[in-house]
């Protein structure tokens, strides 16, 4: 009987093990990537059209790299997974090209074309009007060089071997940092975006636009705002105020979290001076630098704004393993 139990109790511990260092065996990297089995790899079918390098940056962004077929396998499955989810679409760029020599075609990566996959279409690669050096796949399976200057969709891949497993936040990416006090994960994002993009951006990892529920938890994101390398992000948008997790509901005819709560139910209503003061032009939610509360457009400013996670299930996981 004390034998049983102990074998029990010993399995208990590897299953929570397991769980918690074999993460990567958990096939997630993000809510718009596909995973394959075939290639054990996520793809995203970007829809909107990119030049070349465009392309690159974005599927860099992503924490991913530019697709392309490593083998008539990996063609075969991309092709067939583009086709069923964007049946019109005649190519994508991939990540191949002779930007750094004419006519030595390469992997964003270094490799030669001829390690990975290269059926050329009839005739190509011929570098139309001399100015051809970017690679698109076609839907029968050939590739063809063409302008890199086109916008063209295109395909962003990760590969599960290439998965980092934060353990402490229980998500894919390193750049969720955890706090200890409040129990919770958060990434300042440094990219830019309207408070609708930012909402999915969070929904996509996994989180959600981050949502005070208390003086510390606003001192805290106060102080990952202070601590964030803003200043190295130039061009234009909003300065002064990140996104939060809160919108103004007019069926409730106030301000709700995107939980449903309203503000002081959540636990912080602190507004800045004279805020809200946008009226029907500002219904979605922000937070000064210095943490009090600001309406802003939903569509029309782009600024940095905060993803929050909760890390529920491994909390419980731990607990089992200590009883
Ligand atoms: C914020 O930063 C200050 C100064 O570094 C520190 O004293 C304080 O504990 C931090 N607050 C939170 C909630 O992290
Ligand atoms: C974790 O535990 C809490 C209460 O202890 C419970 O409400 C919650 O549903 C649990 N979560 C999961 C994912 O099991
Ligand atoms: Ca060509
Ligand atoms: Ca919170
Ligand atoms: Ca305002």
């Amino acid at each position: 009987m004390a034998r049983a139990k102990y074998l029990f109790i010993c399995l208990l511990i590897q299953s929570v093990l397991d769980f918690i260092y074999g993460q990567p065996q958990v096939k997630f990297f993000r809510d718009d990537y596909k995973y394959l089995e075939t290639t054990r790899s996520f793809y995203k079918v970007h829809t909107i059209h990119r030049t070349w390098e465009n392309a690159k940056r974005k599927c860099e962004m992503e924490d991913a790299s530019l697709f392309y077929p490593k083998d008539q396998k990996e063609a075969d499955v991309v092709l067939t997974y583009l086709k069923e989810t964007q049946p019109s679409y005649p190519w994508v760029f991939i990540g191949i090209s002779s930007k750094l020599a004419k006519g030595v075609f390469k992997t964003i990566d270094g490799l030669s074309i001829r390690q990975v996959y290269n059926k050329w279409g009839p005739g190509e690669p011929n570098d139309a009007g001399g100015d051809e050096d970017c690679v698109i796949l076609r839907r029968d399976g050939t590739l063809n060089d063409d302008k890199c200057s086109k916008i063209y969709p295109f395909i962003c891949k990760k590969t599960l071997a290439s998965l980092k497993w934060n353990e402490q936040c229980n998500v894919p990416y390193m750049d969720y940092k955890y706090n200890e006090a409040l129990g919770r994960c958060y990434k300042f994002h440094l990219n830019p975006l309207n408070w609708k993009d930012a909402f999915e951006a969070c929904d996509s990892e996994d989180a959600y636009l981050a949502i005070i529920n208390s003086q510390n938890e606003a001192d805290y994101l106060v102080n990952i705002t202070a601590e964030a390398p803003k200043d190295k992000v130039k061009g234009w948008y909003l300065r002064g105020a990140v996104h939060l997790g809160f919108s103004y509901d007019p069926s409730e005819n106030g301000w709700r979290t995107i939980t449903g709560e309203t503000l002081d139910d959540a636990g912080y209503s602190m507004w800045g001076n004279n805020q809200p003061d946008g009226g029907e032009d500002e219904q979605c939610g922000s937070m000064f630098y210095n943490g009090f509360l600001n309406d802003i457009s939903c569509e029309a400013q782009r600024c940095f704004f905060i993803c929050e996670r909760e890390i529920e299930l491994l909390n419980n996981l731990s607990q089992e393993s200590r009883k």
